[in-house]
């Protein structure tokens, strides 16, 4: 039984700034709307591969189109299959270098071939990967937050089910991340996991010294307490802390993810599709982090990453950061503080009309 293999007819990338419904602080920055850019591969079946990805900041949404616009018309002609994508990008890009918006273009584009595939087999991806669909954990994630401000949003995330809260840190002193997460923890009870992210902002001292005022608020994990680049100093942070670190996000590809497990950087990982090589990228990874036994949670893109969570062997928390709510005709649906993966293939379907709204030409 053989049958022709899909074929790319055309690429295209849209990009947009879609609202957000509660703005993200971080360290660094303030994030008020969601940079994206949509990807569409149209194949030669009547099948439409799509994914998005984020772009951080709407100066790389351009660029981010005409990268993958480009490429696209490369693929044109050539078979809907993603080691063979990888193959060729890495023929293309290897002189160039890999990391930075060529990854984020490549992985995108993966994630829109397994869409392709998903569809095209009328399954969803996770179901397709040999897995089945099942209600992931996830919890909802916070910028910077202020326990009294923001209560009524805390108790909303609670009464949808939310059994973990993220909270960002770095943002100021010592005192002020004790005082967040102390009144955060009161409000949460004793039950609910609560995670802090320092967003790469501390060096490895000031990170040990905070982690170790924090211990008594009893954290689920301290998330990029440093530079991501600087594997061994997160060794030295998780060597001297008695919480778990967690980090991933900012980590290039597999290959990124064997350098950092074997320096010991982490105690728990969690690839972001968008640069760890998308379906392709993860699966490789969660196979590293089965042997190695490490918990795998997600970053960004809930959607995909429920279908990536339900074949992963070691799947820990998925992550809620609702950036593409508007832009989907069907957004992620948490159902008693979980999230279930949706096909058929990625379950990606784009709501055209918000999209207008938010282009940017
Ligand atoms: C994060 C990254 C990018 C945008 C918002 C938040 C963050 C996370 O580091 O872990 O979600
Ligand atoms: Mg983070």
């Amino acid at each position: 039984m053989s049958k022709t293999v899909a074929a790319i007819r055309r690429v295209t990338a849209r990009g947009l700034v879609a609202p957000i419904a509660r703005p993200v602080k971080t360290a660094f920055a303030l994030i008020e709307a969601a940079p994206m850019v949509l990807i569409d591969v149209e194949t030669d079946q009547g099948v439409t591969g799509h994914a998005y990805i984020f772009a951080y900041t709407e100066l790389t949404v351009k660029p981010l189109v005409h990268l993958i616009e480009g490429i696209g018309r490369d693929l044109i002609g050539r078979p809907v299959a993603p080691y063979d994508l990888m193959k060729a990008m890495d023929a293309k890009f290897r002189l160039l270098g890999w990391q930075g918006l060529v990854g984020m273009a490549v992985s995108g584009l993966d994630m829109a071939y397994w869409d392709a595939l998903g569809q095209m087999a009328g399954q969803p991806l996770a179901e397709l990967l040999g897995g089945s669909p099942r209600p992931i954990k996830a919890y909802d994630s916070y910028g910077v937050v202020d326990p009294i401000a923001d209560e009524r949003a805390l108790r909303r995330s609670l009464d949808q089910g939310f059994r973990g809260i993220k909270i960002k840190g770095g943002d100021g002193d010592a005192a002020n991340d004790e005082r967040m997460v102390k009144g955060v923890r009161k409000l949460l009870g004793p039950d609910v996991s609560l995670m802090i992210d320092f967003n790469q902002s501390l060096d490895p001292a000031e990170a040990t010294r905070r982690i170790a005022r924090l211990e008594p608020y009893d954290l689920h994990w301290i998330e990029e307490p440093v530079p991501q680049e600087n594997l061994s100093g997160h060794a030295m942070v998780r060597e001297n802390s008695p919480t778990p670190i967690q980090a991933g996000e900012n980590w290039w590809f597999p290959r990124g993810f064997s350098e950092a497990i074997e320096a010991g950087a982490s105690d728990f990982i969690m690839p972001d599709l968008m640069k760890c090589g998308g379906v392709t990228g993860w699966l490789q990874i969660a196979a590293q982090a089965e042997a190695a036994n490490i918990p795998v949670s997600s970053h960004l893109f809930a959607e995909a990453s429920a279908h990536m969570l339900a074949v992963t062997p070691t799947a820990h928390w998925l992550e809620f950061l609702d950036f593409a709510r508007v832009i989907l005709a069907h957004p992620a649906e948490i159902i008693d503080g979980t999230l279930t993966a949706r096909g058929p293939g990625l379950g990606l379907e784009w709501n055209e009309a918000e999209v207008a709204k938010y282009l940017v030409s």
